[in-house]
């Protein structure tokens, strides 16, 4: 039996649960895990280089360790064998079995060999569900999910911001596309009067958890949002686990990308930003340089231009007072696009 395509495909946690259950201690355990996880390839044709890819399965090829840990992966094959001596030694499995009636022996061996085929279909079903696909397989943020498999479509997956225990661990919306992806949505809103957008009964809704100079009365959401128009928030305070890089979409206003600088979303800290439009949803024409300064105001932060009144997006959540500004001018004007069904906008976090 040729197990050589095997070697490369051994999931690594599938290994380390073996390892377990033949006795070995977490410390031991702990380091093969070490050593087998975050592994990169890539190849080089001549001057040229691919990017880099995450090895999620699979043993090293070419070192001292690999053959013990296959022979340690293949050991119980030989409780699934029925009749047949097993001979193994890293991806070489022989059976043996002798009798003096052919078919007898055609029939012995053929049995194990099913035995064997259902012994590594049972293997590949207990392999370990793939990261972020489950609570228990958490990932700290969308970023860390795509750093390990940059192929990761976008979607819903498990995250766990502060790490440690997933006990907190909770479902989050990854857009993997957009400028470059690992980006974890934190807030989906939409508007309480659209239709009237420079009325103080416009507002943004609902408002994270995000601490406002005055009293803002839109409702708070502290529910992780599932997708884009699923109008939630992911509690506030765990923004800044997920990085200081800010996307701001919205289907009334341009897509901004800003960089922290001393000015920070995340840590609530007014300054300058450096912002780049990433998607004109009013023409380009219609549109000015990318915003510059973050500040708070009375009912929620506001990406400016400059000065104070050059605004260009202001999440303003106060149904009594001020409104939630989204000009593609940055004039503090009704620019943002009109008749627009379903209006709303994102903000979406990642480091870097
Ligand atoms: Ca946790
Ligand atoms: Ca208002």
């Amino acid at each position: 039996m040729d197990l050589s395509k095997a070697f490369d495909t051994l999931p690594h946690e599938l290994i380390v649960l073996k390892l377990k259950e033949y006795g070995a201690d977490e410390a031991t355990t702990t380091l093969i895990k070490d050593y087998l996880s975050n592994r990169f390839q890539r190849v080089r044709l001549k001057d040229t280089l691919s990017n880099w890819q995450p090895i999620c399965n699979g043993v090293p090829l070419g070192s001292i360790l690999s053959p013990l840990l296959f022979n340690i992966f293949m050991n119980d094959l030989s409780y699934a064998i029925e009749k047949c001596t097993l001979s193994t030694y890293a991806d070489d499995a022989q059976f043996f079995y002798a009798d003096n009636q052919l078919s007898k022996i055609e029939e012995t061996i053929n049995n194990d060999l099913s035995n064997a085929d259902i012994w590594l279909a049972r293997n590949e079903k207990n392999a370990p569900p793939p990261p972020g696909s489950d609570q228990n397989s958490a990932v700290t943020s969308c970023q860390t999910l795509y750093d390990q498999s940059p192929t990761t479509s976008s979607g819903v997956y498990w995250i766990d911001p502060d790490g440690g225990s997933q006990v907190n661990a909770f479902e989050a919306y990854c857009d993997m596309e957009t400028d470059g992806g690992g980006w974890t949505l934190v807030w989906s809103y939409s508007f309480t009067n659209y239709g009237h957008f420079d009325y103080v009964s416009n507002a943004i809704t609902p408002r994270p958890n995000w601490l406002v100079k005055a009293k803002a009365d839109v409702p708070v959401s502290t529910i992780p949002p599932l997708n884009e128009t699923d109008y939630n928030a992911v509690n506030f305070s765990l923004w800044k686990q997920l990085g200081r890089q800010v996307l701001i979409k919205s289907n009334i206003n341009n897509w901004l990308v800003c960089h922290s600088e001393n000015g920070s979303l995340v840590d609530w800290q007014e300054g300058d930003i450096n912002c780049t439009i990433i998607k004109y949803v009013a023409e380009p024409s219609k549109s000015s340089p990318a915003p510059s300064k973050l500040y708070f105001l009375n009912h929620g932060p506001m990406f400016a231009l400059g000065g104070l009144w050059s605004i260009y997006y202001y999440f303003d959540g106060h149904t009594g007072q001020d409104w939630p500004t989204h000009d593609p001018l940055g004039r503090n004007m009704v620019n943002q696009k009109k008749n627009v069904v379903d209006p709303h906008g994102n903000i979406f976090i990642r480091a870097k």
